[in-house]
């Protein structure tokens, strides 16, 4: 029974092996904008709301390239025109002349997403949600947030700052560096996103209270409630945490803010070697419990690059000599000496021990070098880009394996001879280890198609051997459509396309995205 229970797994696993996928075969019946749509639109908009290369804006293209490619410069699109809504009303008004018209339409927000999925596969519209950024309310006695989808997450963060309050989400695309591209709200609630709060605060699935949605065919679908709890049938507005804008546009999110931790704290340990995490992890959380905010890991490539990169602040050298890996950890709490004394106590408990997990750490001891410890975490995508361009597999393995995973994929390009400047520079891996979630970076000199047929589907193939997710929390976006099949079964496969052709049957809503 058990026999060929594994052996029917195998069979669907192996099925992708052919390994092409077409996002554009979503698009065959879809219309591109005209000249006519765009007077159309100019009597939703005003011309200041509307870029585009069509008459009679005639924007020159390299006004819409920041809206065509993605963060990393990775996927590119052809859009002739990106309209900028202030109302949920103006979205609904323009979503249903593209129902009508048969247009792909890209939702997009602060597009740092990292699958492709912010930008068109052809020459679909793209709807920005930039000019959407208003606070609708705060109730500072329940926590509840809401305001419009194109708020930019650290403005959200800046505004709590004075009510005592904190956004449960944070992640290192929020708006302080970063190319110019920040987070939006709407966009963190359209793609899940987890990031560096989500073992405290868990994820948008149970924070968010309320969804605004804007449907395919432009009704508004107001599900914005404010009240925590409302068990009165389906929750729709979970589909479309996740959905990436394949099901709607998410134009306002009502949110649970936590109250502000009233002290933090912040330390990096080095680690002498990777098999010492988990018990770290083990010990960190028993000696820690309620006040333990975050456990980051980071190999030590990748902060080298962090460092090279001059991303926050560095250990000194000679303490970091041999270590193998480092973790950063965070307490949150309500106590200021509380908090203090029980981390003091566990730094001294690890630097006294028979066989110490760490080598040493360095506790931030000012709120300034509090940010400069996590800058160095956050700063790790930008390092890693700054340094090449990054194939990035952002995994769900289970924890022990999250140095396996980092070495095969090593070891698989050495085999092919792909490790080598010219190719592949650095293969590293760094993530949430309290969510298990790895993010395998390949760095390259350039995307190629030969490194690409040497890591997929083997990376897939790798995480579905561990059972694990082949997207912990960037979602699947037009990179990872043909491989979906690696986490989910036909038959949950057949069901998101049923949901899809209910909401969206002509296929308008970010075509070639998620499904395939
Ligand atoms: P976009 O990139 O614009 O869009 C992402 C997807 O959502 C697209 O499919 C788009 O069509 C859709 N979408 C956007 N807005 C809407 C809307 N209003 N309605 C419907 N669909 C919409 N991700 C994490 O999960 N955790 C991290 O820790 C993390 N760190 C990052 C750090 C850096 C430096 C960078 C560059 C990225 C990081 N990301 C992380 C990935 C990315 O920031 C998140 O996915 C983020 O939630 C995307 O938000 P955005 O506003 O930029 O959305
Ligand atoms: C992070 O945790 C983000 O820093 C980005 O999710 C991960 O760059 C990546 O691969
Ligand atoms: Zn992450």
């Amino acid at each position: 029974m058990f026999l060929s229970r594994q052996l029917a797994r195998r069979a669907y696993l192996r099925a992708p092996r052919r390994w092409s996928h077409s996002p554009a075969a979503a698009l065959s019946g879809l219309n591109a904008v005209t000249e006519e749509d765009l007077a159309h639109f100019s009597k939703i908009l005003p011309s200041s709301a509307i870029i585009s290369t069509l008459s009679p804006s005639a924007t020159p293209s390299s006004e819409l390239e920041p809206f065509n490619n993605d963060w990393m410069n990775k996927y590119h699109g052809k859009s002739t025109t990106v309209l900028k809504p202030r109302t949920t009303q103006e979205v609904s008004e323009i979503v249903k002349w593209c129902n009508q018209r048969r247009i792909g339409i890209v939702p997009q927000g602060g597009n740092t997403g990292l699958v492709g999925g912010s930008v068109p596969v052809r020459d679909e519209l793209i709807l920005s949600l930039a000019n959407m950024s208003k606070i609708r309310s705060f109730d500072d006695v329940s926590g509840i947030l809401v305001a419009d989808a194109g708020c930019i997450l650290q403005s959200l963060s800046d505004f709590l700052v004075p009510h005592n309050h904190i956004v449960p989400l944070d992640l290192g695309a929020k708006g302080r560096q970063h190319f110019n591209n920040s987070c939006q709200i709407g966009g963190n609630v359209s793609t899940n996103a987890g990031g560096l709060r989500l073992l405290r605060y868990g994820s948008l699935h149970g924070t968010v209270l309320g969804l605004e949605v804007v449907l395919p065919d432009g009704t508004i679908l107001d599900q914005l409630t404010s009240l925590r709890k409302d068990n009165t049938g389906y929750d729709l507005k979970q589909l479309f945490i996740g959905a990436e804008g394949t099901l709607g546009v998410v134009t306002g999110v009502s949110i649970l803010a936590a109250p502000a931790p009233q002290a933090s704290n912040n330390v990096m340990l080095a680690l002498p070697k990777f098999e010492n995490v988990l018990p770290l992890f083990k010990e960190t959380k028993r000696q820690l419990s309620e006040i333990l905010s975050a456990f980051e890991f980071m190999d030590r490539t990748v902060y080298d690059l962090a460092v090279k990169h001059g991303q926050g602040r560095a250990l000194d050298p000679a303490d970091v000599e041999g270590a193998e890996c480092f973790v950063l950890v965070e307490t949150s709490g309500g106590k200021r000496e509380h908090d203090e004394e029980k981390l003091n106590s566990l730094l001294e408990s690890l630097m006294e021990a028979d066989e110490p997990l760490i080598n040493t750490g360095v506790l931030a001891t000012s709120p300034a070098q509090f940010s400069a410890l996590w800058a160095i975490r956050e700063g790790l995508t930008e390092a890693v880009s700054k340094e090449g361009k990054a194939y990035k597999y952002d995994i769900s393995v289970p924890l022990h394996k999250f140095k396996e995973v980092v070495d095969k994929t090593r070891e698989q390009l050495r085999q092919k001879g792909l490790l080598h400047d010219d190719a592949v520079r650095h293969v590293v891996g760094y993530g949430h280890v309290g969510d298990g979630n790895l993010h395998l970076n390949v760095v390259a000199a350039a995307y190629t198609p030969e490194i690409e047929a040497a890591l997929e589907p083997f990376v897939y193939e790798l995480v579905a051997s561990y059972k694990g997710s082949i997207s912990a929390e960037h979602g699947i976006g037009v990179m990872k459509t043909h491989a979906l099949q690696y986490s989910k079964s036909p038959t949950s496969i057949e069901w998101m396309k049923r949901i899809k052709a209910l909401f969206d049957p002509n296929g308008i809503m970010n075509p070639g995205k998620v499904l395939p």
